[in-house]
C-alpha cells in the first residue's frame, strides 16, 4: 500500500514541492489550509498537480482538527512546515508568532502521539533560531549554541525543543530540519530575494523606478526549495530520528545578491535602490552560513542549485510572467 503523508503548510512553498516531490515517490498526500475570508489564490502552488493532493481545512491552533485528521488519515509520515514564516512580521505581530510557531507545534505533537504515535515526525526549524551566535571557523552547525534575535526565532526555538523533548520522553520518531533560507519562484514576494527579483524585472521592463529596500549588509546561506524538501524526507526516513543543519555552506550579502541579478539584468544599482528604514528589523541576525556537513555524510544530501542558478531560475520565471 502506498504510504500516507501529512502536511501542515501544505500550500506554500516548501509544502507544495514536497508535495511533488512525495508524489514522486508514490505516496498519498494530505494536507492542510487554514480558513482565509479571501479563498481566492489560497491554493495556486497546487493547482494543475497530478494527482491532486488531499487538502482539508484545519489549523495548528485548533486541536480538535489536527486530532480529527491525524486519527482519520493515520499518516506514516507528519511534516510542520505551516508557520508564521515573515520574521520582521513576527516583530508585529509577536503573540499571534509564538502561538503558531511554538504552542502550534506542541499541538501537532500532542495529536500524534495520541492518535498516530508509530507515525515519523518533521519539524520545519530554522536558521534563525541561532542569531547571531557563530563558531570560530564562522559556520553555524548543530552544535552552535542558539541565541534567537527575534519573536519568530525565539518562537522557532521552542518548536525545536519541544520536538526533542518529546522524541526523548515518549521514544517518537521525531525530528527537526534545521534549514537556512531557501527561495524559488513560488517564495512569497514579500521576502528578500523575490522581492527584489520581481522588483528588477518590473525595473527592466519600465514598470517601476525604484527597489526598496532594508538592511544590504546582513548575509544569508540561501539554497533552492526544492533541494531542501528532498531532505526533510532523507531526514524522516533516516534509521534513528535526529536532528540535521539543510544549508549551501555558502553566504552572500543582500548588497551582494542584488548585485547579481542587477547585473543578469543589466541594471544600475545605484540608480534604482533605495534603503527604507521602514525593512530595517529591531534587531537583526546579520550572519547565516551553515556547515551541513552531518546530512552531507549521514544521509548522502547534498544541493543541487548553485546560487546563481536559483537567482536566474527566479529571474526566469518573472520575466515570463511579467511579459506574458
Ligand atoms: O530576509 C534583509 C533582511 O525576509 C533576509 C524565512 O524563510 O529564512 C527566512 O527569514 C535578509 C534579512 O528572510 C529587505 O533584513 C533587506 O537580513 O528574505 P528574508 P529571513 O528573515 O532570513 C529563515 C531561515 C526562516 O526560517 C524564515 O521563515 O534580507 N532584507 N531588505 C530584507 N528582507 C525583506 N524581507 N525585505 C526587504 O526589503
Amino acid at each position: 500500500m502506498d504510504k500516507k503523508a501529512f502536511i501542515t503548510g501544505i500550500s506554500g512553498q516548501d509544502g507544495s514541492y514536497l508535495t511533488e516531490h512525495l508524489h514522486s515517490l508514490g505516496y498519498e498526500v494530505h494536507g492542510i489550509v487554514r480558513r482565509s475570508s479571501v479563498a481566492e489564490n489560497q491554493q495556486t502552488r497546487l493547482t494543475g498537480m497530478t494527482p491532486p493532493p488531499t487538502v482539508y481545512y484545519g489549523d495548528l491552533l485548533d486541536q480538535s482538527s489536527l486530532e480529527r485528521l491525524l486519527s482519520e488519515i493515520q499518516p506514516d509520515e507528519i511534516y510542520n512546515l505551516a508557520a508564521q514564516s515573515h520574521v520582521r512580521i513576527s516583530f508585529d505581530i509577536p503573540q499571534f508568532t509564538a502561538q503558531t510557531n511554538a504552542l502550534g507545534v506542541l499541538n501537532l505533537l500532542e495529536a500524534y502521539k495520541h492518535t498516530c504515535p508509530n507515525a515519523k515526525f518533521y519539524q520545519a526549524s530554522s536558521s534563525e533560531m541561532f542569531g547571531n551566535s557563530v563558531d570560530n571557523d564562522g559556520f553555524q552547525r548543530e552544535t552552535t549554541p542558539m541565541t534567537p534575535v527575534s519573536p519568530y526565532g525565539c518562537a522557532k526555538l521552542y518548536g525545536y525543543s519541544i520536538v526533542r523533548n518529546y522524541r526523548r520522553s515518549y521514544d517518537l520518531h521525531a525530528c527537526n530540519g534545521i534549514l537556512f533560507n531557501h527561495e524559488s519562484p513560488r517564495r512569497g514576494s514579500n521576502f528578500v530575494t523575490n522581492k527584489v527579483i520581481k522588483a528588477a524585472v518590473e525595473i527592466k521592463y519600465g514598470l517601476r523606478e525604484v527597489l526598496e529596500v532594508g538592511n544590504l549588509d546582513s548575509y544569508r546561506d540561501w539554497g533552492h526549495s526544492k533541494d531542501y524538501v528532498k531532505a526533510m524526507h532523507m531526514i524522516l526516513n533516516h534509521s534513528v530520528p535526529d536532528d540535521f543543519v539543510v544549508s549551501t555552506g555558502e553566504s552572500h550579502s543582500v548588497r551582494q545578491m542584488i548585485n547579481v541579478v542587477f547585473d543578469k539584468l543589466n541594471l544600475d544599482f545605484d540608480k534604482h535602490v533605495v534603503v527604507n528604514p521602514k525593512y530595517i528589523r529591531p534587531e537583526e541576525l546579520k550572519y547565516l552560513k551553515g556547515n551541513s556537513t552531518k546530512i552531507r555524510h549521514t544521509l548522502g544530501w547534498y544541493p543541487e542549485y548553485s546560487f546563481e542558478d536559483l537567482l536566474y531560475e527566479m529571474i526566469e520565471f518573472w520575466e515570463s510572467t511579467l511579459t506574458r
